[in-house]
């Protein structure tokens, strides 16, 4: 037993993500990753990210079958991403470069708000190869990417980190526009993007789920949407140096992404997993001409669009409060025998909103007899809650559990009591610590 005054617990955990995406690796004395409490993503709605698709077919019809670089598909393209976004109120910025003498462009959108000191990034290459319109690569990615910036927007999502969201120009000339951007980004603008989520063909027409084996906390945030779809992933192993996450990886930046395969062949036991045809490519119009609308799967554009939602939801949450908090009072108090009722008291500060439905409270009081005991929480408000009557026949020692009290309505901040009274004469005891864990 000690004495000490009511402490908050310091809980680094919840920190311990952003630590584990800046690092690409857990930091060496970070607690366990306490679970991040997060809004659930809404359903990215399928019929919108395929409207998307229809308008960049139409793009690539209209300016002479593809939306390639330096051709003006691609600038047409650009221009009716950034209209989109500039009407849902995002701030973007349009950055050009010159690759084999024409010149390229990235879009750029911020979310206005959130902790820029730790940028989520969620991005696709934007232009086609010029044998093609070049649908699912990269139209899936840059559409479904596009939809979830819209949804964000609808939702007026808060999120605690700042997000951003990028299409890439020049992609098939070798990661021409995404290398430029990072490496345009002054290192202490690297130092802030703690993730970089990258979506290259995501709607193939005899799918795979593939997820990149890069940051293990964006990988798990990907393998974990699937499985709670019921959808088996496989690592994406190709996937290295093949699309624009790599010219983030290549800088220290954290990286994910997902992937639905290209001219690789599906193996029976895939096709047993995932359905869709063994012995053919995962997409037979990678890179040609008949990459348009009709050659997507819609199955496979609209997982991946929710899985995107997922990630971009899910790793932009901070927490309000980092869990497992808790504010304890180890002063020890002396419960009269057959006497007057006592309190001992922590204060809660610094929380936001109501304390939780499920707020725990930890007891340590040592008594005889303990079934003398009448225990009662007192919220600050003074609302009763009793945890424990008395009970003549409860003849055991002491009173050491934790009881678990819906305390939604009442206000987290404030002088939380513990109350005893021994109703019953002879044993005798205190309460030695007591502890609000919310
Ligand atoms: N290089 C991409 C397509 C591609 C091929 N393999 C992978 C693996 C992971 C992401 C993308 C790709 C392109 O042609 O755009
Ligand atoms: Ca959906
Ligand atoms: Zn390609
Ligand atoms: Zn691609």
């Amino acid at each position: 037993m000690k004495l000490s005054v009511p402490r908050r617990a310091a809980a680094a955990a919840a920190f311990a993500l952003a630590g584990l995406l800046a690092s690409g690796a857990p930091a060496a004395s970070a607690a366990p990753v306490a679970p991040v409490t997060t809004l659930a993503a809404p359903d990215i709605p399928l019929a919108n990210v395929k409207a998307h698709l229809t308008q960049l077919q139409t793009i690539a019809t209209n300016n002479g079958g593809n939306r390639a670089h330096g051709r003006a598909g691609y600038k047409a393209s650009l221009d009716y991403v950034k209209a989109k976004l500039d009407a849902a109120g995002f701030t973007t910025s349009v950055q050009q470069f010159t690759s084999s003498g024409a010149t390229g462009y990235n879009l750029i959108a911020d979310w206005p708000g959130g902790d820029v000191n730790q940028t989520v990034m969620a991005g696709a290459h934007l232009d086609s190869v010029s044998s093609g319109p070049g649908i699912n690569d990269n139209g899936s990615g840059s559409a479904a990417v596009l939809e979830t910036a819209l949804a964000v927007s609808r939702a007026q999502l808060q999120p605690a980190k700042h997000l951003r969201f990028g299409w890439w120009g020049a992609e098939e000339l070798g990661l021409v526009g995404s290398k430029y951007y990072v490496n345009s980004l002054p290192s202490t603008e690297r130092s802030k993007i703690s993730g970089y989520l990258n979506f290259d063909m995501i709607g193939s027409s005899n799918p795979g789920y593939f997820v990149y084996d890069d940051d293990p906390v964006i990988e798990q945030t990907f393998k974990s949407y699937f499985s709670g779809i019921g959808v088996p992933t496989e690592i994406e192993t190709e996937g290295d140096g093949r699309s624009d996450h790599a010219s983030f990886k290549n800088v220290g930046i954290p990286v994910g992404g997902l992937f639905t395969g290209a001219s690789r062949t599906k193996s029976s036991a895939q096709a047993q997993k995932w359905g869709g045809t063994a012995g053919q490519a995962f997409d037979r119009c990678y890179h040609s001409s008949c990459d348009t609308t009709s050659s997507i799967n819609d199955t496979a554009l609209d997982r991946n669009s929710d899985a995107i939602a997922h990630a971009v939801w899910s790793l932009s949450a901070g927490t309000t409060e980092p869990p497992g908090d808790f504010y304890e009072n180890a002063a020890d108090v002396t419960v009269p025998d057959a006497g007057a009722a006592v309190t001992s008291t922590v204060n809660v500060s610094g929380r936001s909103g109501n304390a939780p439905a499920v707020l725990k409270v930890g007891v340590d009081i040592k008594h005889t007899w303990r079934g003398d005991l009448v225990i009662d929480l007192l919220a600050p408000d003074g609302t009763a809650y009793r945890l424990k009557n008395s009970s003549g026949s409860d003849s055991a020692d002491n009173v050491i559990t934790t009881y678990t009290v819906d305390a939604s309505t009442e206000t987290a901040n404030g002088d939380w009591k513990l109350r005893v009274q021994d109703v019953a004469r002879y044993d005798t005891g205190y309460i030695d610590s007591w502890k609000l864990t919310f």
